[in-house]
């Protein structure tokens, strides 16, 4: 189990002082010039070194995109971009820092812009998150009081501007290049990739979008070095991680654990076990809603919680936010209410996530009351297949994974159900 002194969220339960004062005598902002100063080779290279791999779902290697923007300026500007748009079902780490640990992610901000030469960063926050925009649009005019934002910024020679924009509700807007339209003041509709935005992002211009803990993490990785973050978890699955644990487990909680922590520990140490005891687990999901459901069987058998052993079991870390389901859960009726959120989320734009996600839903809603023909199964796996990787962002693949890891672990709860409507002895699910 992580120990205290080795956590980077200081006040991730509010519990502490959440002002500028506050953080500093936590040991933020300590340094921060120093840290500029040794320059922005440095800072990449030590982001590469951490192993940091991108905390907003996809896993992508930090020091390595940041080493896409340009070193030189071709007369455009640059812009660091932060994900706050916190929306996938189960999430909710990141509005923990932002209302609680604000002065990890503005330093990040500050540290990140000057790494990858941008003079202004934007914060792009969900539409529902009141309280959390609150909270950080305080914590940024005390940094500009203190003389930590603006020119010289923090005293590092660096000329510095945060901006905080508030979405307006939509989950598709958490996709970086539908945030980047909706910051341009459009329609939030992801764009093709490539380019990606390290080419042409925000304005056309080169841009990073990052997640909020992704930055928030960076002013502790440099100023207790690489190698300290480096020591936590497995090969290429490195460092301390916020996990968002929720569902039947008896103390749900967000809380900082090292990397590769098993999913028995995580949950004993930090849950107080499973509701009416382990072997009440059916299943989970173990990095929101976007990926695949596990089986009891499989998280209880040293499951490790990281990205390449639940990529291993077709599944995932994605944000980290763990669903934990006990045997009252119907399965079936649990996937379909994700499949009816990513059909309200579609943007449309293109043809197989905007059809797809409808027709996944309207068999879902038939499986859900049994009232399938049992070959519509397979048929629903088919579509699935026609939707996954043929559509312009992940969402289409969100909305076909969740499918996919029901009918792989939970076929037989479908078939009892179809059996059961049709007059068969066996009944759908047993707790129902
Ligand atoms: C330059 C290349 N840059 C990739 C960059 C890319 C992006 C990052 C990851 O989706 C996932 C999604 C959700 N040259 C590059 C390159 N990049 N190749 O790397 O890219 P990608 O395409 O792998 O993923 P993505 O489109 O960023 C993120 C999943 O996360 N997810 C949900 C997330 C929701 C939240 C939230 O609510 N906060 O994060 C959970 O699993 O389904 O698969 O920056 O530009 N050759
Ligand atoms: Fe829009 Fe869905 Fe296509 Fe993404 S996959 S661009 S959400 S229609």
């Amino acid at each position: 189990m992580l120990d205290d002194k080795d956590r980077i969220f200081t006040n991730i339960y509010g519990r502490k002082d959440r002002s500028l004062a506050g953080a500093k005598s936590r040991g933020h902002w300590d340094g921060t010039a120093d840290l500029i100063k040794k320059g922005r080779d440095w800072i990449v290279q030590e982001m590469k070194d951490s192993g940091l791999r991108g905390r907003g779902g996809a896993g992508f290697p930090t020091g390595l995109k940041w080493s896409f923007m340009p070193k030189e300026s071709d007369g455009r500007p640059s812009y660091l971009v932060v994900n706050a748009d916190e929306s996938e079902p189960g999430t909710c780490k990141d509005r923990e820092i932002m209302r609680h640990d604000p002065h990890t992610l503005i330093e990040g901000c500050l540290i990140a812009s000057f790494a990858m030469n941008a003079h202004a960063c934007y914060i792009y926050i969900r539409g529902e998150y009141i309280r959390e925009k609150e909270a950080l649009q305080n914590a940024i005019d005390a940094a500009y009081d203190d003389g930590l934002l603006g020119k010289n910024a923090a005293g590092s020679g660096w000329d510095f501007d945060l901006y905080l924009v508030h979405g307006a509700g939509a989950y598709i807007c958490g996709e970086e290049t539908a945030l980047l339209e909706s910051l341009e003041g459009k329609k939030g509709m992801p764009r093709m990739k490539p380019p990606f935005p390290a080419g042409a992002g925000l304005y056309g211009c080169p841009t990073t979008v990052n997640n909020v803990e992704s930055i928030a993490v960076v002013p502790t990785i440099l100023r207790r070095g690489a190698s300290w973050f480096s020591s936590f978890g497995r090969d290429n699955n490195k460092g301390t991680k916020l996990f968002a644990i929720s569902g039947h487990v008896n103390n749900p909680c967000v809380v900082e654990e090292a990397m590769s922590i098993t999913f028995e520990e995580l949950i004993e140490k930090h849950c107080g076990g499973i509701r009416g005891g382990w072997d009440n687990l059916k299943a989970v999901v173990p990095g929101g809603s976007s990926v695949p459901c596990l089986p009891a069987k499989i998280m209880r058998e040293e499951a490790i919680m990281d990205f390449d052993w639940l990529r291993e079991q077709r599944s995932g870390l994605g944000t980290a936010a763990v669903i934990v389901m006990d045997q009252s859960v119907d399965m079936i009726k649990a996937i379909w209410r994700f499949s009816a959120f990513y059909k309200h989320e579609s943007c449309g734009q293109c043809t197989p996530c905007r059809e797809g996600t409808g027709w996944m839903m309207r068999v879902m809603d038939r499986l859900v009351k049994g009232e399938a023909d049992p070959s519509e199964i397979d048929m629903l796996l088919d579509v699935t297949k026609q939707v996954e990787g043929h559509t312009i962002c992940a969402l289409g693949d969100a909305a076909a994974w969740p499918i996919q890891g029901l009918i792989r672990h939970f076929r037989h709860e479908i078939e009892d159900r179809i059996t059961h409507k049709r007059g068969g002895a066996r009944p759908a699910v047993a707790a129902e």
